[in-house]
């Protein structure tokens, strides 16, 4: 109910409800405040008004009630931090999963669009060096490392399978950017030179916009042109077929 009152939007992954709900519970203490605040102000302009005090009167406040109401305050808040967000940082930010327990997929900012790497079928990244990098190789990958054959890279699309968790590992080319994808509930910065985690469990199937969170220069909004899929184990298994990279280069061609 108070989602749809909020127009949250709709959650693809299994940690977002927990967001939603903090979300929630923020709103009903800023709703609280906004009550309290608004009924005090109005008492004051009636109580203090005009035709009853002619003469200004400098002794201030006579009782402790603000001073209750503001400790009161500062409690749900400390609630609110210790009991929620910081539990849930630790939950969903800081336990990121290994190797073996998710799949694990970089993520290349640039001006003005987002590029993949997928570790392939073998689920195992190629070599990757910063002298390779270059405008053509833009994860700087080891072209002779076999586990890196099967690797597959794409533009401005990438999938992933439903119910298991995924990470991404963020990164940038140029300029500070940040990976956001609001269905996931999901939002890291991509800072050059760092690759930065970030995961999800996906639980919904779909295609999902992705967003640059940060204002990256003139053609920032184009990057909302990327796309995440959630797909079924069967279409996800087809989309690796599809996109793998053949001996002669055919489908990295393509994507590069
Ligand atoms: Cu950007």
């Amino acid at each position: 109910m108070f989602e749809k009152l909020l127009s949250l939007p709709v959650v693809a992954s299994e940690h977002g409800k927990d967001v939603d709900n903090f979300i929630i519970y923020i709103h009903w203490l800023m709703g609280a405040l906004f009550v309290g605040w608004s009924a005090y102000y109005l008492y004051v302009l009636w109580r203090f008004r005009g035709s009853r005090n002619k003469k200004a009167d400098y002794h201030g406040a006579r009782t402790h009630a603000s001073t209750y109401l503001e400790v009161a305050v500062a409690i749900v808040e400390v609630v609110l931090l210790t009991l929620f967000a910081i539990p849930l940082w630790a939950k969903v930010v800081d336990q990121v999963p290994g190797q073996d327990e998710a799949l694990h997929v970089r993520v290349m900012a640039q001006q003005f669009g987002w590029n993949f790497m997928h570790p392939g079928a073998d689920d195992k990244f190629g070599n990757q060096e910063f002298e390779l990098v270059s405008e053509e190789n833009k994860f700087g990958r080891d072209l002779d490392d076999p586990n890196g054959k099967d690797d597959i890279f794409t533009y401005n699309d990438i999938h992933v399978p439903n119910k298991k968790p995924v990470v991404f590992h963020v990164s940038s080319l140029d300029v500070i950017h940040s990976f956001k994808v609001i269905a996931l509930r999901v939002c890291q910065d991509a800072i050059p030179g760092m690759s930065i985690p970030v995961w999800c469990e996906p639980n919904q199937a779909g295609r999902y916009q992705i967003n640059c969170a940060q204002l990256c220069g003139n053609g920032h909004t184009v990057m909302t042109g990327g796309f995440l899929t959630i797909d079924s184990q069967e279409d996800y298994d087809s989309w690796i077929v599809q996109n793998t990279p053949t001996a002669d280069g055919g489908a990295a061609a393509v994507f590069e």
